[in-house]
């Protein structure tokens, strides 16, 4: 049909491919003899047991459905590769980095963070932006979010934060309240809060924002020489966002909208790519820096520490099946390779331990072996054998013990991580109030024309009306630190709104 689009149209496009249909089987294989009625005894039954054809495909039913992730749960997927236009391996040995014109394979998933599996893509959140390199050195994945900040700097803070964002424990239902009261509680959240409901809170769809990294990670040269990083993938689309009223009309109207417009795009060969920028920031630097360089709420002045071209993304491929290799794709920040390590930045700690782990419980121990995560560019050699869903040979008659004297995989000390040395006493240190503001009203006064600091201001005193007055107050202060017309802007608008709701209440 002329006017649907490639998404609509899928169906037609599966049927054009497939000139005549398969044989249908059970899951066993066997050819199946009809698909429309169960095996019993006279015509209005009982149903026999025998009848595998519908037990095999009952009981698969009753299983489909796998835990959707804890955050990040609704979102888009795609493939393509990353190429490299700019040399860096002065600062970098990692594979995808190797030689200019080097092309690496990725797979992307977007994402928004706090909805369910089934909410709108247009909602004020920040969107996921998780890329895997599948390289020759194994699968490296930058999981980061399309801002190059987070709300808190403790990983200790996380499932408490994401709590607040989810439904209320009795009533199950979003709460007013919940959300402000942490906000408030934790001014550290102010820059991310700021970010969130500006008009990038709300992107046109997933090939129109950018993709950070957010932390500092380390790079480590041929030499064995570190730097830190951090990475920027800037969209060639152009930014464009949604204004309020526009997400809010699309939540309704198409709640899919940014899955559809990428899905589109990449079928009508309108492929969407980004430009990949790293900072740069030597061990030296670090130590004299004004913020703590691992600050995951503050950002690395582009003034002091410029973007450097690095190369290119494009995606030009959808998932095949979007269970397969989009539900199931599973990125960690620990998925390192040579090249690419940690930085001290506690949140990316706390990170490198919760994401593999949550993979163990969402799709099973053996999730590394599933198409869409093993490492196709290479080979795991390793000594982990069996366990639930093993897929494959299960390194077929490879020893399965190290060391061994036959042969099996050996370590190499060319992979060895950067050394780097620790002092300090061990400590629960509070992080609360390191320097809250001050980037903050850097982004007031410097980043934002005078329509999109009237906007931040609505969108968030639309949003904290709903909540009590003590939180209100809480709130506007923490703002007011930022700027006086910032909180003063968000008082004002609290006050009209509070009269509005008396004379109604009149009425
Ligand atoms: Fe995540 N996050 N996160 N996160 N995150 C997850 O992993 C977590 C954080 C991000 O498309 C979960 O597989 C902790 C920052 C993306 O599959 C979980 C902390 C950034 C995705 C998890 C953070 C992110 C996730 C849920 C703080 C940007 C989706 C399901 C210490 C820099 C990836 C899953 C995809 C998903 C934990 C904070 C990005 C629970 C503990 C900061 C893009 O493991």
């Amino acid at each position: 049909m002329a006017n649907r689009d490639k998404a609509t149209n899928q169906l037609e496009e599966f049927k054009k491919a497939q000139s005549k249909a398969d044989v249908l089987t059970t899951g066993t294989g066997a050819p199946v003899g009809t698909k429309t009625a169960t095996l019993t005894a006279g015509p209005r039954g009982p149903v026999l047991i025998q009848d595998f054809t519908f037990t095999d495909e009952m009981a698969h039913f009753n299983r489909e459905r796998i835990p959707e992730r804890v955050v990040h749960a609704k979102g888009g997927g795609a493939f393509g590769y990353f190429e490299v236009t700019h040399d860096i391996t002065k600062y970098c040995k990692a594979k995808p980095f190797e030689f200019v014109g080097k092309k690496t394979p990725v797979g992307i998933r977007f994402s928004t963070v706090g909805g369910e599996s089934g909410s709108a893509d247009s909602a004020r959140d920040p969107r996921g932006f998780a890329v895997k390199f599948y390289t020759e050195d194994g699968n490296w994945d930058v999981v980061g979010n399309n801002t190059p900040i987070f709300f808190i700097r403790d990983p200790m803070l996380f499932p408490n934060f994401i709590h607040t964002q989810k439904r209320n424990p009795q009533t199950h239902l979003k709460d007013p309240d919940m959300f402000w009261d942490f906000i408030s509680l934790r001014p550290e959240t102010t820059h991310q809060v700021s970010f969130l409901f500006s008009d990038r809170g709300t992107p046109n769809g997933f090939r129109k924002m950018n993709g950070y990294g957010s932390h500092t990670f380390k790079m480590v040269n041929k030499e064995g020489k570190p730097v830190y990083c951090k990475f920027h993938f800037k969209t060639d689309q152009g930014i464009k966002n949604l204004m309020a009223d526009q997400a809010a009309e699309l939540s309704k109207n198409d709640p899919d909208y940014a899955i559809r417009d990428l899905f589109n795009a990449i079928s009508e060969g309108d492929f969407p790519s980004w430009s990949l920028f790293i900072q740069v920031m030597t061990f030296e630097e670090a130590e004299k820096f004004k913020y703590n360089p691992f600050d995951l709420t503050k950002v690395w002045p582009q003034g002091e520490y410029p973007l450097i071209p690095v190369g290119r993304m494009v995606l030009n491929r959808n998932p095949k099946n979007y269970f397969a290799e989009v539900e199931q794709i599973a990125f960690s920040p620990a998925h390192m390779i040579p090249g690419i390590e940690a930085s001290p930045d506690k949140m990316l700690q706390g990170r490198l331990f919760s994401y593999s782990d949550t993979h163990r419980h969402r799709l099973g121990s053996n999730y590394l072996q599933l198409a869409v995560n093993c490492p196709f560019n290479t080979k795991a050699k390793n000594y982990q054998r069996d366990g639930p869903q093993c897929v494959g040979d299960n390194q077929g008659n490879a020893p399965n013990y190290f060391p061994n004297s036959f042969s099996g995989p050996q370590d190499n000390k060319q992979f060895l991580e950067s050394p780097f040395s620790i002092t300090g006493d061990v400590q629960r240190y509070e992080t609360g109030d390191e320097d809250n503001f001050s980037q903050v009203t850097v982004f007031w006064n410097k980043v934002l024309k005078p329509e999109e600091r009237q906007r931040l201001v609505e969108n968030i005193a639309g949003h904290l009306k709903n909540a009590q007055e003590f939180i209100q107050r809480r709130t506007v202060h923490n703002f007011t630190q930022v700027h006086p017309d910032f909180g003063g802007g968000i008082q004002k608008l609290l006050n009209s709104y509070k009269k509005q709701s008396a004379m109604s209440a009149q009425l």
